[in-house]
């Protein structure tokens, strides 16, 4: 991360790092967005849809359901996509299904996208999970490993093979987890017939929260010219009143190409140019880009237009792409956490995707309705709990000024044969592509790899400090972290974070019903990591359950009042402690999500402060109140707002 107590060489050099990183990966993954050279066609709504039931999941390729309409080789239902498949029937076996289910849309395709051979078609699937397998026309164009993150593939030449036929697009999906995938998983088969149905199988999982499956995140058709913007890498900082965006533009497909970046203010006022495909803008007077109630006026991002006016063998083209700049810089110090260096304390959630019927799909109502959740109670963050969030979030985070803690799938690490290489790799693969999406969002102000994995076991050393010595090279302007529950003298990856982060559960699984244990336990754990590592600590994960509309007086565990008066016994801790060392403190959970079922789950985990339908409990209330009190104390609250705020 940048640090004020080093500038200048400091900072060459880990822009240098990142662009070289950034070269490293072999494309950019650039936010599909209109402009005068680029269209975009959302596949959004009904597809047709078939569980591949068959004993062993293999009759689709068996039979090639990819090579035909799917409809004529068995029986289909609707599916809306982006939505998990699991809640959207009223079938039990389609909700705990475990292995391949096929997609398929046809689409009508614009003839110019056809008759224009300068033009390059994509097909961008926002995210499924776990595997996916993409066919275009019968003809294979991509496959990828894991959910939470995009993946695209260039068709062009597919539909112009036979432009008087629709496109059709076939996906299967398997959401099949194994020791290697991230989240990790096992299949366990149970021969006992005595006991089980024949070819009984569970799906094992260690994690917290429902495997939905499918394609959860819009799936795109869009355009580029065949020489165009690949990439982007954007890293900012400031000196005194002068902005600086440092920047990298990638081409791919050009034999010669002139570029011309123009950055514009929010009026569309040009403050800075250049046409070099690497370098510097300065920006006078710059208006820096600030959390939500840090600052007036927060979230303010920049345009960056990049023009660029290439040719190849085909012909001259011009594209044209305009990403959003907030300009801004993040640091850490042994007891601080600074945007522009000045003090940040999180108070924010954490959070799931995750709703009624929809399951893990894309939702634009849910999303803005979280977001003025978030903003009703004072929230100025979350954590990304615990895999990468839709793209589309994290932009309404830079719009809106919410800081967020961008982690990876790395959750339920817990068999020691997931530390074995193969998981590695995959891990850092896994980083790579979130690096590559999430590098230019001024929202995201650090990278967690992972979330409760077993860091007490030997092989956790080498494992996380690759990781994370990885995710430094690919971004030194960034902090690292990952959020432990191991003891604090056992963690094996401690010494190699930037920012402790600390999940416990004092009086709820530890000392059930026992309120009173609350404060000396939370204050010996912070005195103990910060002891030993002297880092900045942030209670990562803390709270209880409780069942909306349950009560006691005294209170009792599952009741809205034990689930409050834990918050208040911790926040009493916090206050003393975010004196010291303690850079933030985070709920769990935002709002109520779905689990596999259980003995400790009442349908699904119900730590929220919110229901799943979004409605506030008690302890929603007891956040609200605080993180006003905390803004007010901390930043500067934008005119509009008065505490006791009411939005
Ligand atoms: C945790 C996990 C989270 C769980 C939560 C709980 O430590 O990180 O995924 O949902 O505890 O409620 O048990």
């Amino acid at each position: 991360m940048l640090s004020p107590e080093r500038p200048g060489q400091f900072r060459v050099l880990c822009l240098f790092a990142l662009f070289e990183a950034a070269c490293l990966l072999d494309t950019g993954m650039l936010f599909p967005r209109e402009s005068s050279s680029r269209e975009v066609k959302e596949l959004s709504g009904l597809w047709s849809f078939r569980a591949d039931k068959s004993p062993d999941r293999n009759l689709g390729f068996d039979k090639a359901w990819y090579k035909s309409r799917l409809r004529e080789t068995g029986p289909v239902i609707d599916m809306p996509v982006p939505a998990s498949y699991n809640d959207i029937t009223q079938d039990p076996t389609l909700r705990d299904f475990i292995g391949w289910v096929w997609y398929e849309r046809e689409v009508v395709v614009p003839a110019r996208w056809i008759t224009d051979e300068g033009t390059r078609v994509v097909i961008r699937v926002g995210s499924a999970h776990y595997y996916s397998i993409v066919w275009v026309n019968g003809v294979k164009v991509t496959e990828h490993n894991g959910g939470h993150l995009p993946f695209e593939a260039e068709v062009g030449s597919l539909i112009r093979k036979d432009p008087t036929q629709p496109c059709r697009i076939t996906i299967a999906v398997n959401n099949t987890l194994t020791l290697e995938t991230l989240p990790p998983g096992s299949i366990q088969h149970i021969d006992d017939i005595t006991k089980y149905p024949k070819g009984f199988f569970v799906q094992n999982i260690y994690f917290d929260f429902f495997n939905y499956a499918g394609i959860h995140r819009p799936v795109l058709l869009y355009t580029t010219p065949t020489a165009y913007v690949d990439d982007i890498t954007v890293v900012t900082d400031f000196l005194d009143n002068t902005g600086r965006v440092n920047y990298k533009v990638s081409v791919q497909g050009a034999t010669t190409a002139t570029v011309k970046v123009t950055l514009m203010d929010k009026d569309g006022h040009c403050v800075a140019s250049s046409t070099e495909p690497f370098g510097v803008l300065k920006v006078v007077d710059v208006n820096l880009w600030w959390p939500y109630l840090m600052h007036e006026s927060p979230g303010y991002l920049y345009s960056m237009e990049v023009r660029l006016m290439a040719a190849n063998e085909r012909s001259t083209h011009e594209d044209v792409y305009t990403l959003p700049v907030g300009i801004r810089t993040v640091s850490v110090t042994s007891t601080q956490f600074l945007i522009n260096k000045k003090p940040f304390y999180f108070h924010g959630v954490n959070k799931h995707e995750d709703s009624d019927i929809r399951g893990k799909g894309f939702d634009w109502p849910l999303i803005v309705k979280d977001f003025n959740l978030l903003k009703w109670m004072g929230a100025n963050s979350f954590r990304t709990s615990h895999y990468p969030y839709a793209e589309e979030i994290l932009q309404m985070c830079d719009r809106h000024g919410i800081v967020v803690i961008d982690e990876c799938p790395g959750v339920g690490i817990k068999d020691i044969r997931s530390f074995r290489n193969a998981s590695l790799n995959h891990h850092l693969d896994v980083m790579d592509e979130l690096v590559r999406r999430d590098k230019n969002h001024a929202s995201v102000v650090m990278w967690s790899v992972a979330n409760e994995p077993a860091s007490e076991m030997p092989p956790a050393e080498f494992y996380f400090k690759t990781l994370i010595q990885h995710t430094k090279a690919l971004d030194p302007t960034r902090p690292v972290t990952y959020v432990s529950n191991s003891h604090y003298a056992r963690d094996k990856g401690a010494p190699y974070v930037d920012v402790i982060c600390i999940n416990s559960y004092f009086s709820w699984y530890h000392d059930p019903g026992h309120l009173e244990v609350i404060p000396l336990q939370l204050n010996t754990q912070f005195e103990n990591w910060y002891g030993k590592y002297q880092k900045p600590i942030i209670q990562s994960e803390y709270g209880a359950d409780a069942v909306p509309g349950l009560h006691s007086d005294p209170p009792m565990m599952f009741t809205e009042e034990y689930q409050k008066v834990v918050l208040q016994s911790c926040h009493n801790v916090f206050d003393q402690k975010r004196k010291q060392y303690l850079i933030g403190e985070l709920i769990w959970n935002f709002a109520d999500f779905m689990t596999v079922q259980g003995i400790t789950r009442v349908v699904g985990n119900k730590k929220g402060v919110f229901t799943r339908q979004r409605q506030p409990k008690a302890a929603a209330f007891i956040l609200k109140e605080r993180y006003w009190r905390l803004a007010n104390e901390t930043g500067r609250l934008p005119p509009w707002t008065k505490y006791p705020c009411s939005l």
